[in-house]
């Protein structure tokens, strides 16, 4: 083997194996649910504090969700949005309210 066919290999190896190491990891939809009981002040308050929205765009998040009973909070990779979940589903359960919530594939 030549010297030349020797560093195309490597190079052949190496695109290969960042490929196969680096894949995009897939994203889900953290979904916000509608009930009849949570405060809406309480879900603006969330979606500023947990998903880093402005008062206006977690209040149109908010007024959304309320009116077609379900909205999307946000996208991201999968333990991120699990994370999202856990924080909301405790946060909302520390503070007596039946707020649910849950995340599905983008
Ligand atoms: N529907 C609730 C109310 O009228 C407000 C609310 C909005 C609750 C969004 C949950 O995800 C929610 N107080």
């Amino acid at each position: 083997m030549s010297k030349e066919d020797k560093f195309v290999d490597f190079d052949k190896d190496t695109k290969l194996e960042t490929k196969e190491k680096f894949k995009k990891p897939s994203l889900y939809k953290v979904l916000l649910l509608n009930d009849d009981y949570t405060p809406m002040e309480f879900v603006v308050f969330l979606l500023q504090k947990l998903f880093h929205k402005n008062n206006d765009e977690a209040t149109k998040i908010m007024l959304h969700v309320h009116q077609n009973g379900v909205g999307v909070c946000g996208v991201f990779p999968y333990e991120i949005a699990e994370t999202k979940v856990i924080q909301v589903l405790e946060t909302a359960k520390k503070n007596d309210h039946p707020l649910q919530c849950t995340m599905e594939k983008a």
